[in-house]
């Protein structure tokens, strides 16, 4: 994430990329989806009172008084009502006699299975909450959460919210020093580990790098061990408690508090790129309106009948909104995975949809850029017909990739939603909606009802249709981060500054000739070539557009004549075979007739792999630094260090 988002490039961005291709709702889809175009009208007569209305699809244990005080740029929802995350998420569904409905068909990577119905959450949840009492964790404190896929991990959520300690995940697999700011920063008494998980067919730890973490940080009271793997690990006696040993003989009563509407529900890191991470601050009543009504809306979530499934980590914002807080709130029926979707085949993913019949499914561009890859035999070994939406989420979707997952995932015939947002936002900002909205391939469309959202110039003026600039958000919305913890001039500065009054994500984006928005990454991303603003996301989106082409990053390096020049790594489809001078070539020519001769990049680099996110993202920086042969900075929150080192080689070979 941008430390002081600005616009580096002075003039707006360069509008490149054209697209024609469109494709309305299914008739059956539109005829019966929870949004229509009225939501739109009501919310743009009366926001506030549209988003009271929404805020109702919750158990309030004390109404709210104000809907919104808005102390610019602090804001507080639904004040004097309280309520509690963990009762809207299971208790209720139980008391409304829905306890056996299947909240999780929780997958184990090696095919361990475990189906977990709403009554057994609700008991799981309080014993959890009575554990963590008894383990001295009370209101406010803060918990730490480092943990693999599996069902302990919603409950110790869930457990944390319902006595209102405050929870902060931390992606399993993020380096020790990663672990350590975080507890640091959050000032956590408790982390809650297990042994380890299971990724690409072998039991991976995560005990020993909590030990580290912990070791010289005495704030850090206990250590909450469940055990998945079975491996062994080191004991802290005095520190270190199992899970089964203090979980399993509480009582599954426990008498919830309402908690105020904001009150603290948790804390979520993004990772920053050269200084310290933000924690980014998310409270209970408007966080939980925007995301229940987001996942009911947005997906067409009909809880009865639907099983929803986002194939991401609890550890990224998407997790916790879309795995955790909107389905169970919405007491939705969820597929949970715990492993990578190449183990023990590549058809995985295709499986756990056959397998549980999925309907919605909502994953990143860079998974569908790798099925890409792999190729649609996988796919097409499974049923997929149950599906009926797909969503997008985490980076631009390029239109091919689009076409791709519509074609072999969709059948062609599953809307798609692009939905644009960030940890910050908390929940969906920019999205078509799928019973009502025309799909266009590459495009968010429109903000969601009670969300104003905007593209403006440097100056903060509106845009006209058919020009690039800032994606800007002009008025408060529920489930808006409160804070950088411990920070308020930080998030003053970061997200408020750039343009007066008006939210600042961060990122580029146009306005099309229709009015719709296409976002087009971080504006720390663009390119400044011979004075014109480039996107990478428009660069990349022309590579992938080849045939050959599964997945391009790129980047502007500095160059004596041009200021900067684009720097293209590409991954090739695997019928691709392995390039070449002339496929590099075909390439260059490729991006120059999609875009124009500008946009046509000074070097492309043919890899195996790009240095990534643990939320799937590019990390354009490392790459900026290859193509500038300079040292690398910060890899404390890549997948795989050892990447970004093979692609240096690589790069300095080629010269
Ligand atoms: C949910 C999430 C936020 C950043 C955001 C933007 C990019 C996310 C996108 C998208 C284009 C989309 N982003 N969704 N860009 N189209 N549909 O990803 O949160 O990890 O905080 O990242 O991701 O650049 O600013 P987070």
């Amino acid at each position: 994430m941008a430390e002081t988002p600005q616009g580096q490039g002075q003039e707006t961005l360069s509008n490149l990329l054209q697209e024609s291709r469109s494709f309305p709702p299914p008739a059956d889809l539109a005829a019966d989806a929870n949004v229509q175009a009225d939501a739109y009208d009501a919310a743009s007569a009366d926001r506030l009172r549209f988003w009271e209305d929404q805020a109702r699809r919750l158990q309030w244990e004390q109404p709210w008084s104000n809907v919104l005080d808005w102390n610019p740029p602090f804001a507080e929802w639904f004040t004097g009502g309280k309520l509690n995350a963990a009762v809207n998420c299971v208790d209720r569904h139980v008391d409304a006699g829905r306890g056996e409905r299947v909240a999780f068909h929780w997958e184990g990577e090696p095919g361990d299975t475990r189906t977990i119905t709403y009554a057994d959450l609700k008991d799981m949840v309080c014993q959890a909450a009575n554990a963590l009492t008894e383990l001295g964790v009370g209101k406010g404190d803060r918990v730490a959460i480092y943990m693999p896929m599996i069902p302990e991990t919603v409950v110790a959520m869930l457990a944390c919210a319902r006595i209102g300690a405050v929870h902060m995940v931390v992606f399993g697999g993020f380096s020790v020093d990663a672990l350590g700011t975080r507890l640091d920063d959050s000032e956590a008494k408790l982390v809650v580990t297990s042994d380890g998980g299971y990724r690409r067919g072998k039991p991976s730890s995560l005990k020993p790098a909590v030990d580290e973490a912990v070791r010289d940080r005495p704030a850090v009271e206990n250590v909450l061990v469940v055990r998945r793997t079975g491996q062994d690990v080191e004991w802290n006696e005095g520190r270190d408690v199992w899970w089964h040993d203090i979980v399993d003989r509480q009582p599954t009563e426990h008498a919830a508090e309402a908690h105020d509407s904001e009150h603290p529900l948790y804390i979520m890191y993004t990772s920053g790129t050269t200084a310290k991470p933000k924690g980014i601050l998310h409270t209970t009543g408007g966080y939980l309106t925007q995301v229940s009504y987001t996942h009911w809306a947005v997906f067409d979530l009909k809880p009865e009948t639907d099983v929803f499934w986002t194939a991401a980590d609890i550890g990224w914002v998407t997790g916790h909104s879309y795995i955790v807080y909107g389905p169970l709130s919405n007491g939705a029926t969820s597929v949970m995975y715990e492993g990578t979707p190449d183990t023990p085949h590549k058809g995985r993913f295709w499986e756990i949809v056959q397998k549980y019949g999925v309907t919605i499914a909502y994953m990143a561009p860079t998974a569908i850029r790798t099925f890409m890859k792999w190729g649609e035999e996988y796919p097409a070994q499974f049923d997929l017909s149950s599906l009926r939406v797909l969503g997008s989420v985490g980076e631009p979707i390029n239109p091919e990739a689009y076409m791709w997952y519509r074609t072999h995932i969709g059948g062609g015939r599953t809307p798609i939603v692009d939905t644009w947002w960030q940890t910050e936002t908390g929940a969906i900002m920019v999205t078509p909606m799928p019973g009502i909205t025309h799909g266009k391939p590459g495009a968010a469309m429109q903000p969601i009802p009670g969300v104003d959202a905007d593209v403006v110039d440097e100056s903060g003026e509106s845009v006209p249709r058919g020009q690039g600039g800032f994606i800007v958000i002009r008025e408060p919305w529920p489930s808006m981060l409160r804070g950088i913890w411990g920070d308020p001039e930080r998030y003053k500065k970061t997200y408020w500054s750039r343009f007066d009054g008006l939210y600042f994500p961060g990122d580029g984006a146009k306005r099309d000739e229709d009015g719709d928005l296409w976002l087009l990454g971080r504006v720390d991303d663009v390119m400044l070539v011979s004075g014109h603003n480039i996107s990478t996301t428009e660069v990349e989106s022309a590579l992938v557009a080849h045939a050959n082409v599964a997945e391009a990053a790129v980047t502007g390096a500095s160059d004596p004549v041009t200021g900067q020049a684009i720097v293209a790594f590409v991954i090739l489809r695997s019928e691709a075979g392995e390039g070449g001078a002339g496929l590099v070539k075909e390439l260059r020519e490729h991006v120059a007739a999609h875009l124009g001769p500008i946009a046509k990049p000074r070097q492309i680099l043919v890899v195996p792999e790009l240095p990534k996110t643990r939320s799937g993202k590019i990390m354009r920086r490392l790459l900026k630094d290859v193509a500038e042969n300079r040292e690398l900075g910060d890899v404390s929150t890549l997948t795989d260090a050892q990447s970004i080192q093979t692609l240096q080689e690589a790069f300095q070979e080629s010269g």
